[in-house]
């Protein structure tokens, strides 16, 4: 068919058909896309990734999100890792069910964060046994062998708990008659605080234990508890609760009974999370002893040790502080990672 000529281009719309139309633009788009896309660092191969399977206590409290958080950040493609998640829902036997899951897999790597101390000899004797290394978070498992992880990372809750009972000391004056909420019991984090709590009962003859009680670090079992302590009549003027979630749950009890959190009674809390540091700002919350959760960047530094052949510390303590009225501002809340 005889072209007509269309201006400077000859183009016979009707024989270039609608279907061939569609398809050039599609094509000219997707050429448009990919140019503006830059350049593109090319995530490493499957095959090259390090795989890493972590079994987390669940989510719980701030402190566990951001403990999540911090490891998937750590562990992600782009850093080279394949990170296998498992939240055990508080429940050890999933924890368990994890590790032998992470084992059957064939992963390069365990992370295990483990709700209590006891049970883990056999799964870990399981893990040694294929070849693949364990490497503890945050509490600590009570084991005879040494050998059955490769390092732990974590905090000091007993120093935690020390620093805790030092403030009061400093900072009440006694009698105290002390509200004492733990966390899940058998955990290092609960034992350790406790333990300090306890050797400040010891040191100190005008404090008082009026009521000890586990609220298993979560929110609603702080409030439950506290409630329990009101309507009981116990006359008491501290509250020492073993993390932010449970002190948040506390406070909302308090107010609903018309008792002014941080003013008609101190309250004592531990993990310094965000929302936690505002409430110390606000004065609800009279001290927040920190208990740093970023442990991603951490464990990811000891399997690149472990990569190269090296050998890392066994045992690494993360350096932590307190908070209260007197060194705490909005500058240092914006300023923290979690
Ligand atoms: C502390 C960690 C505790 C936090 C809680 O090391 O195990 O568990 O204090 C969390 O908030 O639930």
């Amino acid at each position: 068919m005889k072209q007509e000529k269309c201006g400077k281009f000859y183009f016979c719309y009707k024989h270039f058909n609608r279907k061939k139309t569609i398809l050039l633009s599609y094509f000219l788009i997707l050429i448009f896309l990919v140019s503006c896309s830059g350049p593109q660092k090319a995530a490493p191969a499957e095959k090259d990734l390090i795989v890493v399977g972590f079994s987390q206590v669940g989510s719980e409290s701030d402190w566990r999100n951001a403990n999540t958080v911090s490891m998937q950040e750590a562990f992600s493609v782009e850093n080279g890792y394949r990170l296998i998640f498992d939240d055990a829902q508080q429940k050890q036997e999933k924890q368990i069910t994890a590790i032998r899951n992470f084992i059957n897999q064939g992963v390069d790597y365990i992370v295990l964060a483990p709700i209590t101390m006891e049970g883990w000899d056999t799964v870990l004797t399981e893990a040694k046994a294929a070849g693949i290394p364990v490497i503890i978070v945050d509490r600590m498992v009570d084991t005879d062998d040494p050998d059955l992880f490769t390092c732990w990372v974590g905090s000091d809750t007993r120093r935690e708990g020390d620093l805790a009972v030092k403030w009061m000391e400093e900072n009440l004056t006694a009698p105290l008659n002390i509200v004492h909420l733990q966390g899940n019991i058998g955990s290092s984090a609960q034992a350790g605080r406790t333990e300090g709590l306890e050797a400040g009962l010891q040191n100190n003859p005008e404090w008082k234990l009026v009521f000890q009680a586990p609220g298993d670090f979560v929110q609603a079992k702080g409030q439950e508890l506290m409630e329990e302590v009101l309507a009981s009549g116990i006359d008491f003027n501290v509250i020492y609760a073993e993390n932010d979630n449970m002190a948040y749950g506390v406070i909302a009890a308090l107010k609903a009974h018309d008792v002014v959190p941080g003013k008609d009674v101190t309250i004592i809390s531990f993990d310094a999370a965000h929302d936690a540091l505002k409430l110390v700002l606000s004065g609800e919350l009279n001290l927040d002893v920190e208990c740093n959760p970023l442990h991603g960047p951490r464990v990811r530094s000891i399997i690149e040790q472990l990569e190269r052949g090296e050998t890392p510390e066994k045992f690494t303590y993360v350096d932590e502080v307190y908070f209260d009225s007197s060194n705490l501002t909005e500058d240092i809340i914006a300023s923290r990672g979690y």
